[in-house]
């Protein structure tokens, strides 16, 4: 053997050994359990908000249109813009798998978290549990879509659920912080009932509350002003049954007066009957103010649209103008609209993340464009 195919054979050994001897460590580590490994966040396994909040931010992620959490199920997106950065306080989906009813006992929600943007390009961050069922007096189960507000240095929660006598009401909650924890009212707010509450504060100053769902949400039972419980839907050629809207007090925790009900009418001045089930008013109202225009935007429930109407005054009417948003992934559909940094976006949700379980939902966001008239042009997800 020359000398040059010893330097070989010895440089062949030295890489064998090393190579070895990393197969070697690898494996111990393992064993150890000190390799760190990524954990796979799986829906409903709630990580610990510091752990989130240590994700380095991402540079440039592409957020449109897919699902923004995927570590726990959320649906019922209502976004704000406060101090500079957009909050999203949805609904949390739990994953079990109670029965669908018509009622809705499949949506047996018990809590919810906050979550924020810093931009349009970074994933959102779980600030945690800020309000649970067992912290709320008159509450008995079934949180659902919540709305917040801020004014007098404080930031309300509103959010519907049912009572003891298995009736919706609407609850107030209150912070100090944009990201809670939210101390619950021991009572609910005098005077409401139904669901999906929406609180719009207008350039005034003046805070209106809308409110109402059909079905598993009840609006139906309250046609005569009180809780019956055989209450149905109008005939198909009656007018639909509209939401209703409240002005809210000055310390935003009770209703200042009356509960009224908002007409939304067609292109000829006339209420859309209720059996025109793809543009009749079903749940998930929300109110924004685009030119000087409010726009009432709401799920069409059984056809599965967001459509949306305007008008010239925050207590309606509202003339019907067409679709947002049309049918998502799962049954139900809701969302709300907010600018931030300068563009408008829909945030909205479908049930991506279980491959398709209406209660199992994710929220998503697309950017919503206006064209000249005022109308909204559709979005296709
Ligand atoms: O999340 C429960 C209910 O489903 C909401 O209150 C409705 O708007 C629908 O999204």
């Amino acid at each position: 053997m020359n000398s040059e195919s010893r330097k070989n054979r010895l440089a062949e050994a030295t890489i064998n050994v090393l190579i070895s001897s990393a197969v070697i460590l690898f494996a111990l580590l393992i064993m150890s359990g000190c390799m760190p490994t990524k954990p796979e966040p799986t829906p409903n396994s709630v990580q610990p908000t510091s752990i989130i909040q240590n994700i380095p931010k991402p540079s440039e992620v592409d957020l449109m249109k897919k699902p923004l959490i995927t570590h726990i199920y959320t649906a019922d997106p209502s976004a704000h813009v406060f101090d500079g950065r957009l909050y999203i306080y949805p609904s949390h989906d739990l994953d079990h798998d109670n029965p669908a009813t018509n009622d809705g006992d499949q949506f047996d929600m018990e809590d919810y978290h906050v979550f924020s943007m810093e931009d349009m390009q970074s994933l959102p961050v779980d600030h945690g549990e800020v309000l649970n069922v067992k912290d709320v007096p008159w509450t008995e189960k079934q949180m659902w879509a919540p709305d917040a507000a801020f004014k007098n240095d404080t930031y309300y929660l509103y959010f519907p659920a049912r009572d003891h006598e298995n009736i919706f009401r609407i609850g107030v909650a209150t912070s100090k912080s944009p990201a809670g924890p939210f101390t619950a009212e021991p009572k609910y707010i005098e005077g409401s009932f139904s669901i999906d509450p929406c609180v719009f504060i207008d350039d005034d100053g003046q805070a209106y509350m809308y409110f109402g769902g059909l079905w598993g949400g009840q609006l139906e039972k309250w046609k005569t002003g009180q809780f019956d419980p055989e209450g149905r839907e109008p005939g198909t050629k009656e007018p639909a049954l509209g939401p209703r809207v409240a002005r809210m007090s000055a310390d935003m925790l009770s209703f200042a007066g009356p509960v009224g009900e908002v007409a939304i009418l067609d292109a000829d001045g006339n209420p859309i009957p209720d059996g025109k089930n793809s543009q009749r008013f079903f749940e998930a109202g929300w109110v924004h103010k685009y030119n000087g225009v409010y726009y009432f935007s709401y799920s069409t429930g059984d056809t599965h649209y967001i459509a949306y109407a305007t008008g010239t005054s925050p207590t309606g009417p509202f003339t019907f103008r067409g679709y947002i948003l049309t049918p998502v992934l799962g049954w139900t559909t809701h969302h709300s609209i907010v600018e931030f940094q300068g563009k408008w976006y829909l945030f909205y949700h479908d049930a991506t993340l279980s491959g398709g379980v209406t209660h199992k939902r994710n929220i998503k966001v697309a950017e919503l464009t206006y064209n000249a008239d005022g109308s909204i042009e559709t979005i296709d997800p």
